[in-house]
């Protein structure tokens, strides 16, 4: 059996070409693809990483932005730790599509699921959004919020790590009974989250 504490689902959604899966390929191959093509419904990868001594395994769900892929992708909202919408702070379009996004977050994710707003493409000198307006975005809907570059590597690694440090630490202060142990196949020893947040009252 694997030797991990927390298992944690986390799930990537936004445009097509805003750099989703460079994203999960910088972080859990620690590559940038050459002509990656565009994802086919959903893929999955799996890291395990290590805080404060604790074994984390994060499966990350890689969605396709293809509006035809819509209906797959949705059923993979429900079961999400953490949410990550991605946009390309190189394409304005891609940042307008944000609130339509959210609604599909809002009406198929679980309300307390952890929402990370990401800017990706951090590295391209065309930039259409500026940061500040990225970050009044993601306080006025209750959302982190990183600006990223998978090509440069830039704030990838902290990206995931600091999501695993937060559901790991909304986890904590659940304590038990309220954590949900061995409750799926997968394995008998990971902990899931079902309710979140916790800490900050
Ligand atoms: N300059 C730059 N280009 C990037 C970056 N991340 C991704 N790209 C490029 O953007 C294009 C799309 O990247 P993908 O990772 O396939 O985008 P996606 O969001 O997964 O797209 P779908 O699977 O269709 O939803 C590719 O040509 C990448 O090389 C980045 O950080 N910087
Ligand atoms: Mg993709």
């Amino acid at each position: 059996m694997e030797d991990y504490k927390f298992l944690f689902k986390v799930v990537l959604v936004g445009n097509a070409g805003v750099g989703k899966t460079c994203l999960v390929r910088r972080f859990t191959q620690g590559l940038f693809p050459p002509g990656q093509g565009a994802t086919i419904g959903v893929d999955f990868m799996i890291k395990t990483i290590e805080i404060d001594n604790e074994k984390i395994k994060l499966q990350i769900w890689d969605t396709a932005g293809q509006e035809r892929f819509r209906s797959i992708t949705q059923s993979y909202y429900r079961s999400a730790h953490a949410l990550i919408l991605v946009y390309d702070i190189s394409c304005q379009p891609t940042f307008d599509c944000l609130p339509d996004w959210l609604r599909e977050i809002e009406e198929y994710a679980n309300s307390k699921v952890l929402r990370v707003l990401v800017g990706n493409k951090l590295d391209r000198e065309d930039r259409e959004i500026p940061t500040e307006v990225g970050e009044q975005f993601a306080q006025r809907h209750n959302m982190y919020y990183l600006e990223t570059s998978a090509k440069e590597a830039e704030n990838v690694e902290r990206l995931f790590i600091q999501i695993a440090a937060e559901l790991m630490e909304q986890a904590r202060c659940k304590e038990l009974p309220r954590y949900e142990i061995g409750s799926e196949s997968i394995d008998q020893n990971a902990t899931t989250i079902k309710t979140k947040p916790c800490c900050n009252n």
